[in-house]
């Protein structure tokens, strides 16, 4: 009797990362993307990373797998899906409320993909005696984005993040290193073409080139990263967003292809955080912030910067309601609050 053959390992290892959550799966060699450790100097030397120091700071690590574990052989990049069933963008003429990136409306990305990635791992140490492994998501000095498109997931568009046929714009990534020699998958084939939908949606031309970002433009950078006054030139076009920017992802036409059924339960948006009022959030307090944002990947920024940015939304509604409390936040303990309520009743009154 001739026995059946097992899968392979590559295809069980496929099978477990979907029982995990994964929607997406591939496989590089750790040298499969070589031209991004160049790209990633270069984009440091020109200052486009802002205050994010802590991207210089492992840019040895960061550029290659090697770097930062020189016996790594192969990577294992996932996805997992938190694509809308809403459009994203709907809430731009509602200029009472604030918008909140569709990433960050449900649980934290960070414990949610970190979890299933350290069940895959364990699965795979188990399996293949002696492998090693290391598990990413996000925090670590690891390319996601151009290891995932040499793993086959999809491609990195002109606004830089990974768009996939089947999710679109809508995954979020996570990183197996192992010392493992596995199959690597086909790479993914950049599918923008002519569009330029992302670059002219881009409400602050953070955009200098095709797939090059300026960070220190980005309203994402601005909102969640930027601890500090944000530039004044900037401001109007934050609109109402107050956590984060979708504008270059939600225009990418692959996402009417983007299966919303994948989408991950954990992501599911929690009701207080899909259209928030901007009267609720100009009164938050230390208190207040932490209860309302506990579990969210938002509580990360602390309640000045959510209230910096509420101050600025309310200073682009036209709203003459919003003055009052305005005013009071201009005696506010933290200067870039005050500065930024300052700058919203100034241009309520024009
Ligand atoms: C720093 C960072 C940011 C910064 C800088 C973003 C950026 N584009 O670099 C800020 C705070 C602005 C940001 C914003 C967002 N982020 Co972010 N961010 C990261 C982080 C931590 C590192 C990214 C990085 O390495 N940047 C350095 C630059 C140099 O790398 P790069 O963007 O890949 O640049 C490439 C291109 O420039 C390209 N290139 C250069 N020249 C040329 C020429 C040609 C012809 C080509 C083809 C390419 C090319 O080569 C470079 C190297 O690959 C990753 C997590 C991680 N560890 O990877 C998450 C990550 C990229 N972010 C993510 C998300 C979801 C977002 C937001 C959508 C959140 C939001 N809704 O507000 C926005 C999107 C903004 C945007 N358009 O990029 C996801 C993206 C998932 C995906 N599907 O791609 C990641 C992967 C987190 C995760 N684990 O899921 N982010
Ligand atoms: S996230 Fe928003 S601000 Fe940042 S590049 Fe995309 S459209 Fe521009
Ligand atoms: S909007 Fe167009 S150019 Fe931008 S990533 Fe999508 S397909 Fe590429």
């Amino acid at each position: 009797m001739v026995a059946e053959a097992l899968p392979s390992l590559e295809q069980r290892l496929a099978d477990v990362a979907r029982d995990h959550g994964f929607v997406a799966f591939g496989i590089a060699h750790a040298d499969a993307a070589p031209e991004t450790a160049a790209r990633l100097n270069a984009w440091l030397a020109e200052g486009r990373h802002g205050d994010m120091i802590w991207m210089e700071s492992r840019a040895s690590q960061r550029g290659s797998p090697r770097g930062l574990w020189p016996e790594v052989k192969s990577v294992i990049a996932l996805g997992m899906s938190y694509a809308p069933q809403i459009d994203p963008l709907a809430l731009a003429g509602v200029p009472d409320r604030g918008r909140i990136s569709v990433y960050a409306q449900g649980a934290d990305y960070h414990d949610v993909v970190k979890k299933a990635l350290k069940a895959v791992a364990r699965w795979l140490v188990a399996e293949a005696q002696g492998a090693e492994v290391k598990v990413f998501v996000d925090t670590a000095p690891v390319m996601e984005k151009p290891l995932s498109a040499a793993a086959g997931l999809g491609w990195q568009g002109k606004h830089s993040n990974l768009v996939s046929r089947d999710h679109g714009s809508w995954l979020f990534l996570g990183a197996i290193y192992t010392t493992l020699d596995l199959v690597p998958s086909t790479p993914g084939r950049d599918t923008c073409g002519s569009c330029t939908a992302c670059q002219d949606a881009c409400p602050t031309q953070a955009f200098p080139a095709p797939y090059r970002l300026d960070a220190r433009r980005c309203i994402s950078y601005l909102t969640i990263e930027h601890d500090g006054p944000i530039p004044v030139d900037l401001r109007r076009g934050l609109g109402n967003r107050i956590y984060g920017c979708d504008d270059c992802l939600a225009v990418c036409p692959w996402n009417k292809f983007a299966d919303t059924a994948a989408r991950h339960r954990a992501f599911l948006p929690r009701a207080e955080l899909v259209a928030p009022s901007l009267a609720d959030l100009l009164a938050l307090d230390d208190a207040g912030f932490r209860q309302v944002f506990a579990g969210s990947p938002i509580k990360r920024i602390g309640r000045n910067r959510m209230v910096r940015n509420a101050a600025i939304a309310a200073g682009n509604s036209g709203d003459a309601r919003f003055r009052a409390r305005l005013a009071e936040l201009t005696g506010d303990e933290s200067p870039m609050v005050a500065d930024a309520a300052r700058w919203a009743l100034a241009e309520l009154a024009s």
